[in-house]
């Protein structure tokens, strides 16, 4: 198939183009490296030395024979480039990863908020509309979040995409229906997640789009099967308080024995995805396209849960690093109880790679080879979800005194 992967220099796009590519697929890559730009605003670099994405793909065609195009520029701002490749290029199937994706970037400041709502808002409008715009039947693929359903599920399990709902009408029927599960997002970044869902809802009903919604887990992991076959194929691990994600954070905490940093008591219960399956999943779901016509298809993708304090003391058991419990920077629940339904990706053949089977591999492999390359200046959480000087925080601290 013909593929073009949005956000292809990205954690998630490269190794899923490269694996696209592996597997026979003619795969183009967009990407405006605003991640890269995002690491020189931070003061901070990928754990992993990653390569600049021309040595990348010159390495990538080396190695396999495969050549992969790059296109550099913005989808948020540049339409016309956006419709000028899907016109010419012809894909089959688009793979929209192209978003800001750090809950603690998106939350920094009001520039960092407006930021991840014009990028992620208008990058998805764009897409949609090329799609539309250039006639082609192309399949969206989107990396969505477990996000937008919020983390506490009323003792049910977290259905994909659809809650089905019973309404008491006035004549005293009783009427089914399936509803986009109610929206509950914890960061401006999440938020956006949730609006993407409403545009897909509606370009699926007005202009018959196939888009699939992957509702994905915390991924972590770093290397994939096609990413260790070189040096210069290293897939980035981010570390940092803005984007490094819990599970990462922690192993590459436990390789410098820094005190693994537990926001509030670590009851916060999410579901989470190795790297290598996250590959998978996105050439399974441009496999298993919806009919044009169908409402979107939505998929959990996510293989296990747990809860942060425990995620702490496998690896403390492991690795004998201590753990450190701290004032949580977010506004979120300090305990919930997650349950997710994911039986549509293990249905099409999704045998996950487990935490127990992948730590102890990616401490000593990549957390413990790489630990000399860290900052630890860089390891705490600056980016808060409310500032003590907030009026709103102070008017909520006088009503309770
Ligand atoms: P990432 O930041 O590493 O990659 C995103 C890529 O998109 C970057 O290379 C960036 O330069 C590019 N990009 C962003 N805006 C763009 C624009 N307007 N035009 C062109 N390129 C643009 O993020 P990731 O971890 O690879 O995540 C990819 C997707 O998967 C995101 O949409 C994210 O919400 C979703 N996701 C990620 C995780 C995770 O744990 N990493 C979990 C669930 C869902
Ligand atoms: N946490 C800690 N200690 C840390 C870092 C995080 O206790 O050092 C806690 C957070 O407070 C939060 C949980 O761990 O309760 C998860 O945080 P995270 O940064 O690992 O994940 P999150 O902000 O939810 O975002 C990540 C990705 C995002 C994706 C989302 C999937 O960055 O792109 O959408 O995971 S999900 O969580 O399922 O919504």
């Amino acid at each position: 198939m013909k593929v073009v992967v949005l956000g292809g220099d990205g954690f998630c796009g490269w190794p899923s183009a490269l694996h696209l590519s592996a597997r026979g697929h003619n795969v183009a890559i967009v990407d405006n490296l605003s991640r890269r730009k995002i690491d020189v605003e931070l003061e901070v670099d990928s754990l992993t030395p990653i390569s600049p994405i021309g040595a990348r793909l010159k390495a990538w065609a080396e190695i396999t024979g495969r050549v992969i195009p790059f296109y550099q520029f913005d989808i948020a701002e540049h339409y016309h480039r956006l419709l000028t490749l899907f016109e010419e290029f012809k894909p089959d199937a688009v793979v929209h990863f192209a978003e800001q994706r750090a809950a603690p970037y998106s939350m920094k400041s009001s520039f960092h908020k407006r930021y991840t709502v014009n990028n992620n808002i208008n990058a998805t409008n764009n897409v949609l509309a090329a799609v539309v715009e250039s006639g082609n039947d192309i399949h969206l693929v989107h990396l969505g979040t477990m996000g937008v359903y919020g983390y506490g599920t009323a003792g049910m399990k977290i259905p994909e995409g659809y809650l089905l709902v019973k309404i008491d009408t006035p004549a005293g029927e009783t009427i089914s229906q399936e509803i986009l599960y109610p929206a509950n997002p914890g960061s401006i970044y999440h938020m956006t997640k949730t609006q993407d869902q409403l545009m897909f809802a509606f370009y699926a009903k007005n202009d018959g789009v196939r888009v699939t919604d992957l509702h994905q887990g915390i991924v972590w992991g770093t290397q994939t099967e096609e990413t260790k076959l070189d040096d210069r194929l290293i897939n980035r691990f981010d570390y940092d308080g803005d984007y490094g994600t819990v599970l990462n954070r922690f192993l590459m905490q436990a390789a410098l024995k820094y005190p693994l940093t537990v926001h509030g008591t670590g009851g916060q219960t999410r579901a989470f995805i190795n790297i290598q399956d996250t590959v998978r999943c996105i050439e399974l779901a441009i496999m298993h396209p919806p009919q044009r016509g169908e409402r979107v298809n939505i998929l959990n993708q996510m293989t296990e849960v747990h809860r942060v304090r425990e995620l702490a003391k496998m690896i403390s058991d492991m690795t004998g690093v201590s753990v450190t419990y701290l004032k949580n920077p977010r506004k979120e629940s300090d305990e919930n109880e997650l349950h997710v339904e994911n039986s549509r990706l293990r249905n099409l053949g999704l045998a996950p790679i487990t935490l127990e089977l992948g730590l102890m591999r990616e401490i000593t492999e990549i957390a413990q080879k790489y630990a000399h390359r860290c900052d630890t200046s860089k390891i705490p959480c600056t980016s808060v979800w409310q500032t003590e000087s907030q009026p709103v925080v102070q008017l909520a601290r006088a009503a309770r005194a």
